[in-house]
This record gives C-alpha cells, structure tokens and sequence, in this order.
C-alpha cells in the first residue's frame, strides 16, 4: 500500500488530524463511513496544495491502500460507533498491525477492546486528543497509551504533529492501555475545573465590582501576561469584547447566550473515577455540579423569587478586589491541578501505568485547552521530585499558596458575604484547609460510627482497633425509640 498512515472518521477531529498529518508530508488515507465527507477532505487538502493525502470510500480499499505493518488512526464517536469501525478494519488487517483510537473514550472501554484484538495480534492503542479542531488541525495534544511497540511504530508521526513547544513535541508515551484515555480524561476534568473558576471570577468583576464587557476583557487580557497567561484567559478576554452581529444595539455575544452549560461527560467521568479511586477532588466536583445546577434553569427562575440573598453586602475598593480576584484564581487552580494529578497518579498506581506527572504538565503546555505557562512550574515541580505527594507541597507552590491565602480568603468571604455562588474558589480554598490540618475533626465521626455501628476506631496512644460501649442503653436516645 501507497500510505503510511490510515485516519478513519472524518468528522471535524478526523478531518483536521488528517490534513495536519498529511501537511508534514506523510503519506495518509482517510476514509469515513459516509463518503461525502471523504471527498470534502480530499478537496480541504487539494485547496491547501496538500499532496499526500489519499481518500478511499469502503473499509477494504482503505485497509489494502496502507503499507504493512498497518498504522490506523480513528475518529469516529466514542462508544459504539468504535466497536464497529474496528469490527469491519480488522476484517481485513493482519498480525503486527496498530488501531489507534483518538477518541475520548471511557478507558475500561480500550482496555476491553485491546484485548478483543489480541486473538489477531492487533495491536490497540488509545490516544487522547486536545486542542478542538484547531488543535487538530496545527498541533494538539496528544497523550498515547497501550503497547510500547505500538507507541515507537507511531511515533515519528506524533511527535510532528503534535503541538511544539520550543524544541519539545506536546506528546509522550503515557503509558499501557488506558493511560492515554485516563490522561485526557483528567485534562477535562480539569478544563471545566478551570473554567468554573474562570466563571466565578467573571462574575466578581460584573456583580461586585460593576464592571462593564470592555472593562473585564481588558483585566483578562491584562491577566493573560502575566502568571495566570493560558489559552483559558486569553479566550474569554476574546469572549466578552464580542460585539453581537446578529442586533445593532452595541451589545455583546455573552450577554446574549442562555446560561445552561453543556456537557458531554468526561467532566463526570473524572468525579466519577475520583469517587472509585477514593481521591479528593472537589474542585472539579464544584465545577460539574454547577453545570448541573445550571441546567436547571426553570427552577432557578422560580427560586430567585423566593429564596433571598443576604440584605447587606459589604463594600470593598474595587483596585482591592481586583488584585485580591488575580491572586485568589492562581490558587484556586494549583489546588484544582493538585486534585487532577493526585487522580492520574492513584489510577497509575492502581493499574501500573507508570504515569509520570512531570510529563503529564509538560505535553499540556501546547496544544490543548488548558495550555498555560503555569504547567511549566507543576512540570518542573515533578522534575525536581517525581514522588511528589501533591502539588501543594512543593515547596515553591506552597510559599506561592501561603503568600495569595489572604486575598484568596478575602474573595471567598466577599463571595458569601454577597451573595454571590463562588463553588469552585471556596472547594479549593477547603481542599487547601483540609489537606494542611494536622487535626481534622474526623475523630467525631469515626466516634459516631463506633456508637451507632461498632465499626471501631484507632487510638492516638494506643495500638490497635478499639470498640466503646458508649452508652447503657442503646434502645432509648432522649427518649426516641431506634428503629433499627
Ligand atoms: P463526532 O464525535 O461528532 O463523530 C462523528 C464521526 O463518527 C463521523 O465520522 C461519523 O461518520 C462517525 N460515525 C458515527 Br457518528 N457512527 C459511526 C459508525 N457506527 N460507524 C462508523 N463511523 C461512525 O466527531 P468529532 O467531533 O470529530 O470527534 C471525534 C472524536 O474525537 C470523539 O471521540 C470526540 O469526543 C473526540 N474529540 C473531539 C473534540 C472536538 O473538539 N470535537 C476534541 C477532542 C476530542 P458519518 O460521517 O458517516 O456520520
């Protein structure tokens, strides 16, 4: 076969990973289920003066066109839609031969499908993509988990295509089977972390400080050069300066748009697995809950007329609150990447992944959405010790933790104080509390499970487990009959 790569599923990922492929001159083919969309890519690349891009029109044509051993990308939807594709490519693939799923998938779903081609010594891989279709397109980030073999086969084309970031290539071997999928997983978890917090702080500049789309695109822009600079920030300074084309009132895009926000479920995926895998992870909790809480527009409207917010809000200079809001976000978000990667290494840990976070940070730096300079500190913060237990005790993170408290403190109590939701702002300043205290009060409940359901507890100065009989009678509690 002519090509050196094969990209099934040409919707908007498939399309732009194939022209950015075939743009570094490799030689691929691409092939969809429906074929209109093999001919829209073709005419993509011929438009751009691409040459080594081939199309073909039915699985078997599209198998016989690659050279051996077979390297096949797909982009087709997640869940069924992959079982297919491989049902009918591997019909005709052979021994040595690699699929590539670039989809974001649910990991135990690679895991499973890894060992479905084992029988004929298909090698799987599943390969988490970031970036959107522009990403796609000039470089995302791509994070490849499954067979080593696998990996050194794809390699040359993945280090080409992915983002670059000086002389690095935003791509590394995650890890077996899952890895890949797992990453990416966390990376959303930790993009609508992100964003909620971002949306907070959005809505201090417009609530309690007052201050117009103009004014708060300006703070972003002017955020976006310094610590807090990532693509995140950069985008809503873009966002709220959006003048609306569709009305000629001056108005801006934002104000316009319902505020539902969408999901499409690795966000819940990533609070479920921290769930399973018993690692906190708040932030990123905040931020799926207040989507939930969002959807729920109606009821909403319906409550605002009934539950009230407090009557006095407190009066802080606004250049306070300001400074006070740059300082409280970079915290927020060291303790949200905290939960994110303390996640990614339970899982790791759990399936001998071997994940190393340093390496985590470093191919999110280009290419995806939550791209910023700080990865660049969490990167070097794994370097300098890769058995870190979490982000926030390095010792730079935590000085840089310690020395924004006051004004991330600050934010949060005018937050409440006002009236104003601040979930993901306040979960990580209790993440932070929590995870800093010597003495949580724990004791208590452990007590109260000993009292109510003799699950026992450990002592401070004595070894062992220990049971209480904490009262003479166990039917009556101020006078109320227990009825179990
Ligand atoms: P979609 O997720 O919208 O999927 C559309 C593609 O799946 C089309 O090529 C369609 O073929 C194909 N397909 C379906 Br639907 N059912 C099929 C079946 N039974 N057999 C074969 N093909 C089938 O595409 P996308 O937005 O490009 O995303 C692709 C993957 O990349 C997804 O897993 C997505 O989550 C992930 N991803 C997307 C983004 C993004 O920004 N969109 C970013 C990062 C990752 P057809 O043309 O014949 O209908």
């Amino acid at each position: 076969g002519y090509g050196e790569v094969g990209l099934y599923g040409l919707a908007v990922m498939g399309q732009n990973f194939a022209l950015n492929m075939a743009s570094h001159g490799f030689k691929v083919v691409v092939c969809n289920r429906s074929p209109a969309k093999v001919d829209t890519t073709v005419k993509r690349a011929a438009d751009e003066g691409i040459t080594t891009l081939t199309g073909v029109k039915s699985p078997k044509d599209f198998v016989a066109a690659l050279s051996k051993p077979r390297k096949v990308i797909l982009l087709v939807m997640a869940g069924k839609p992959v079982d297919d594709t491989i049902a009918q490519l591997a019909e005709y693939m052979e021994e040595g031969d690699l699929i590539v799923d670039g989809g974001n998938e649910w990991f135990p779903n690679s895991v499973r499908r890894s060992k479905e081609l084992e029988p004929k010594k298909i090698m799987f891989m599943g390969m988490g993509i970031s970036g959107g279709e522009e990403g796609a397109r000039n470089g995302p980030s791509l994070m490849p988990g499954g067979p080593k073999v696998g990996y050194d086969m794809m390699e040359p084309i993945l280090t080409k295509c992915a983002a670059q970031i000086g002389e690095e290539p935003c791509t590394t071997y995650c890890g077996e089977i899952g890895s890949g999928n797992y990453i990416k997983m966390v990376h959303n978890g930790i993009e609508y972390g992100d964003m909620q917090l971002i949306a907070e702080a959005y809505a201090v500049m417009k609530q309690i400080v007052g201050l117009d789309n103009d004014k708060m695109s300006a703070h972003f822009a002017e955020w976006n050069k310094g610590d807090l600079a990532s693509y995140l920030i950069q985008i809503t300074a873009d966002i709220l300066k959006k003048k609306d084309d569709k009305t000629d009132d001056g108005s801006y895009v934002v104000d316009k748009i319902l505020d539902k926000t969408g999901m499409k479920g690795t966000g819940r995926w990533t609070v479920q697995e921290a769930a399973e895998q018993s690692v906190p992870a708040p932030t990123i909790a905040a931020a799926l809950d207040t989507r939930f809480l969002s959807g729920r527009k109606d009821e909403r409207v319906a409550a605002s007329l009934l539950l009230k917010g407090p009557s006095e809000v407190p009066s802080v200079a606004h250049e306070q609150i300001m400074e006070d809001l740059q300082a409280a976000l970079y915290a927020a978000k060291i303790c949200s990447y905290a939960q994110g990667l303390c996640l990614i290494k339970a899982a790791s840990d759990k399936n001998s992944w071997n994940v190393d976070l340093g390496e985590c940070c470093r191919i999110w730096r280009g290419g995806c959405i939550i791209r910023s300079v700080q990865l660049d500190h969490m990167k070097a913060a794994f370097v300098k010790d890769p058995t870190l237990k979490n982000l926030m005790i390095d010792p730079d993170f935590a000085a840089s933790l310690n020395q924004r408290q006051a004004a991330w403190r600050r934010i949060v109590t005018l937050c409440i104080a006002s009236g104003i939701p601040c979930p993901a702002f306040c979960a990580s300043l209790n993440y932070f509390d929590s995870y800093r205290t010597k003495n949580l009060p724990a004791n208590l409940t452990q007590a109260q499970r000993d009292f109510f359901g003799a699950h026992t507890f450990e002592r401070t100065d004595m070894e062992g487990s220990h049971h209480v009989e904490w009262t003479d009678d166990h039917k009556k509690i101020d006078g109320i009959e227990e009825r179990t």
